[in-house]
């Protein structure tokens, strides 16, 4: 890694291959770091046509990542069966049922497989023949309905379909639908506003009954066990004393959302994708959230301790010590063990809405530090914080997803703490209630930060800066790899995995450290860095 100084460079390199206009707009979106005054980044706007990005779509946001992950649901896609086939388990979000009873429908994918004549004259009676499959096949507790690009091109209505076959069934199936066409929005972040707008209409506070024990009760949201993560979340808590009530979404179930209204805290991981369910639970039930992560066995035990000073009680306080002062010594032991070959590294890290901060916690771990990071579709709070919130301008992208009102349940709402209370134990522990500070503030001084990088602008990274290590998703890296650099897929994991709290801390740190210690990458040569080759140049 070259000095700090160089990072400041990049910028006006990486540009300098841009049409003018192209440039002026990419520019607002590649920032060098200040901690100490954090500047504005440009995020969340539509990507220049032309440039190659990492980004997903609106229909991958809401079905693939808010739904996707819940079991006991049939997902059917009404579109083309690409759109189902590529969405159906490449995410490795796993899941598994307590008993030989549940259901689990997460190995099937489940499509309209729309043909010529059905985009001609209509896919809405083959949605609902492929209804009433499902129901005979399997008859589910509730049927999602996900509509992709050619459906809002043809104007197939899914919700009223939705809402004939529910009739049609007595009622006795919750079916619902989603608008979430692929271009809807301008990434995956538009998807999961709108499965979750769905998911608070058609499900969140549907039963009361309170399952499992009245203490210490909590929601996760934003968290989606890839690699088996939510596995090793649900151990600590329980190990804890911790009943977790729901998960929005990683090995859920329906029964869990309809319940989690009974829950007295909500932790929200992956701020991107959930912040507003998070707010529509206060609002509906008063149930305050806390911002959390718990990738990181130091951001792990600082979690579980803010669960513990939030519910005032002197025996979850203990017991948390305790789970920590036992798991840490483990997680100690493989630390030592590899820092000496991760101390000092690189990396970079260009995933989703919140991992691209998440991960840097883990890294911080291992003495490697992050010299570039940003977001694929993060919006500008997740950089710079929620205080910009008042100050993000609405543009008609952001109009296109539908807004819904949330207004207090009259039955169900409770106090289940008052404000003054909740600021007088945040001076004590910062629980960070109603509060994300973003990226930025923990990312170091001229560190680049980058909205929705684009392959060129990663080639360029590599190019300039060579990092110890490079974390991002399969379009990228193949490419990576060629080029001499380890490549992380932070969103699938590769085969990896749980990296979540504590014992997902320590195979992190195995798996990192014999990425960045093998010699390996630098054998890798392509073939004209080895042999002269014939030169060609483009002609237009
Ligand atoms: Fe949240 Fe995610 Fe992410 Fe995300 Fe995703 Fe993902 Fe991700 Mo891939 S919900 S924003 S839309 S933490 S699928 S589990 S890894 S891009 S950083």
């Amino acid at each position: 890694m070259k000095n700090k100084k160089d990072l400041s460079k990049f910028r006006e390199t990486v540009i300098e291959k841009y049409p003018n206009k192209v440039a002026k707009k990419r520019a607002k979106g590649i920032v060098n770091n200040d901690p100490e005054n954090i500047p504005e980044i440009q995020a969340n706007i539509r990507t220049i046509p032309g440039i190659i990005t990492q980004r997903g779509c609106t229909y991958a946001g809401c079905k693939g990542v808010v739904l996707g992950p819940t079991r006991d649901i049939v997902n059917i896609t009404h579109g083309p069966i690409g759109c189902g086939f590529y969405s159906w388990l490449t995410r490795r979000n796993q899941t598994t049922t307590t008993s030989d009873a549940e259901e689990n429908f997460i190995t099937y994918c489940f499509s309209t497989d729309m043909q010529d004549s059905n985009i001609v004259f209509g896919g809405e009676e083959k949605l609902k023949q492929a209804v009433r499959e499902a129901v005979e096949l399997f008859n589910p507790k509730a049927i999602g309905i996900f509509s992709t690009c050619p459906v809002g091109l043809i104007g197939d209505d899914v919700h009223k379909v939705a809402e004939q076959m529910m009739e049609e069934y007595d009622n006795k199936i919750n079916i619902f639908g989603f608008s979430c066409e692929g271009y809807k929005g301008v990434s995956q972040s538009a998807g999961h506003h709108i499965a979750n707008n769905q998911l608070y209409k058609h499900l969140i506070g549907n039963d009361d009954t309170v399952k499992g024990s009245t203490k210490y009760r909590i929601n996760m949201l934003g968290e989606y066990n890839i690699g088996g993560d939510a596995f090793e979340i649900e151990r600590i808590f329980e190990k804890c004393g911790i009943e977790l009530v729901a998960t929005f979404s990683g090995n859920s179930t329906i029964s869990s959302f309809e319940q989690a209204h009974t829950a007295d805290l909500s932790l929200v991981m992956c701020h991107r994708s959930i912040n507003y369910v998070a707010e529509m639970l206060e609002t509906s039930f008063g149930i305050p959230w806390i911002k959390v992560n718990l990738i990181g066995a130091d951001s792990t035990a600082k979690a579980l301790r803010k669960i513990a000073a939030y519910f005032e009680d002197e025996e979850l306080i203990a017991k948390v010590e305790e789970v920590i002062a036992e798991e840490m010594k483990d997680v100690e032991a493989a630390r030592e063990a590899v820092l000496p070959k991760t101390t000092g590294k690189t990396s970079m890290l260009f995933v989703g809405g919140s991992r691209a901060h998440h991960y840097q916690d883990l890294f911080e771990e291992l003495g490697i530090r992050t010299v570039a990071a940003g977001y694929e579709f993060g919006h500008r709070d997740d950089y710079e914080g929620r205080r910009v919130l008042p100050s993000i301008k609405i543009d008609a992208d952001s109009r296109n997803i539908e807004e819904i009102t949330v207004k207090r349940d009259e039955k169900r709402y409770k106090e289940r703490m008052t404000k003054e209370k909740l600021e007088e134990i945040q001076k004590q522990v910062d629980l960070e209630y109603n509060d994300y500070k973003g990226l930025m503030p923990q990312m170091e001084k001229g560190a680049l930060v980058i909205d929705d990088l684009s392959h060129h602008e990663m080639d360029k990274l590599i190019e300039m800066y060579k990092p110890d290590i490079f974390c991002a998703g399969i379009k990228e890296k193949y490419v990576v790899q060629k080029m001499g650099v380890p490549l992380k897929q932070l969103h699938n994991y590769d085969s990896g995995g749980p990296y979540a709290g504590f014992k997902g801390a320590i195979n992190f740190y195995n798996d990192i450290s014999m990425m960045v210690s093998t010699s390996i990458w630098k054998e890798v040569k392509a073939p004209w860095e080895k042999e002269e080759m014939v030169q060609a140049v483009y002609a237009y």
